[in-house]
């Protein structure tokens, strides 16, 4: 792997986009190189939690290449769409909780890699938008869709048709951030929240995170049969009797099994 790092703290894993020749724009070597990443840690039962993050002082990631976009036919981009689009499913449905650490500009297709992670922290001084239709495209991995389910309807309109860059403080009013903190506590934060969910029991939040997305997509009482489902299937786990008897004998667990 040239332009994808991936470190192991403990049960966290930190994922980091690293081309800073282009800000760390996604070409297809890349993507395909974190498709092959997304794989080898859906099978990884050591990780609890996963960072995205991007290498540098100055971008997450400044979206997809446009070198490599310029010269693109219909289907050509087709491809590289579709690629995309697969990456990012892989991260939306990936069974541990995601967390993006925003460093920087979150531009194009970098905005949709974190709209695409569980939760999302940024830097003071990181910057979201989706500014395709200034480069005469839309949006084309996941962003009319993702961007329109997290900030809502009317706010994805604007952002998307003016392309306009909006900075941390914006993006956490409207809800496209869930926090904001100093750059140099960024990575510390992200980590703080990341030993936090990998300190529960780490079954049930899978189940939850599985729980939440599946719903998502469905009808509310289909959703809710499937919460029932879900919530059926802990009572299989050591962890959650361990964890039960443990609270009436007045006690912590001191460490989840499964
Ligand atoms: N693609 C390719 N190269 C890039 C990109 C990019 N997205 N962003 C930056 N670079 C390169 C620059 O060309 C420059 O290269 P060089 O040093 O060789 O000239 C280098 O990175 C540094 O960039 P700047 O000199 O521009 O740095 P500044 O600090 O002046 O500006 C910005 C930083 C504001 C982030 C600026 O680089 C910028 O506007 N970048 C483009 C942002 C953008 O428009 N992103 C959206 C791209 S479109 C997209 O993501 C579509 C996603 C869906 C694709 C669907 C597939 C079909």
């Amino acid at each position: 792997m040239e332009n994808v790092i991936l470190k192991k703290e403990g049960n966290i894993g930190v994922l980091t986009i690293s081309r800073p020749c282009a800000l760390n724009a996604l070409d297809f070597k890349t993507l395909v190189e974190l498709d092959k990443v997304l794989d080898e840690l859906e099978g990884d039962e050591s990780l609890y939690v996963l960072i995205i993050t991007g290498d540098g002082e100055k971008s997450f990631v400044a979206g997809a290449d446009i070198s490599q976009m310029k010269d693109m036919n219909p289907i050509q981009a087709r491809n590289f769409s579709i690629l995309g689009n697969k990456v990012f499913k892989k991260i939306e449905n990936l069974r541990i909780p995601t967390i993006a650490a925003v460093n920087g500009y979150a531009l194009g297709g970098g905005c949709e890699l974190a709209l695409a992670c569980d939760i999302r922290i940024a830097c003071e001084g990181a910057k979201f938008g989706q500014p395709e239709v200034g480069l005469g495209i839309t949006p084309g991995f996941g962003g009319t869709q993702r961007l329109t389910r997290i900030v809502g309807l009317a706010k994805a309109k604007e952002l998307i048709f003016t392309g306009e860059i909006i900075d941390a403080n914006e993006a956490l009013r409207i809800g496209l951030v869930n926090k904001i903190v100093k750059k140099e506590e960024l990575m510390e934060a992200a980590l703080k929240l990341a030993r936090k969910i990998a300190s529960n029991a780490p079954i049930a939040v899978m189940l939850a995170k599985s729980s939440i997305n599946k719903g998502y997509q469905m009808d509310i009482d289909t959703a809710v049969m499937y919460e029932t489902e879900v919530f059926s299937q802990c009572f299989s786990t050591e962890d959650q009797k361990d964890a039960m008897i443990a609270f009436l004998e007045k006690r912590k667990v001191e460490k989840f099994k499964n």
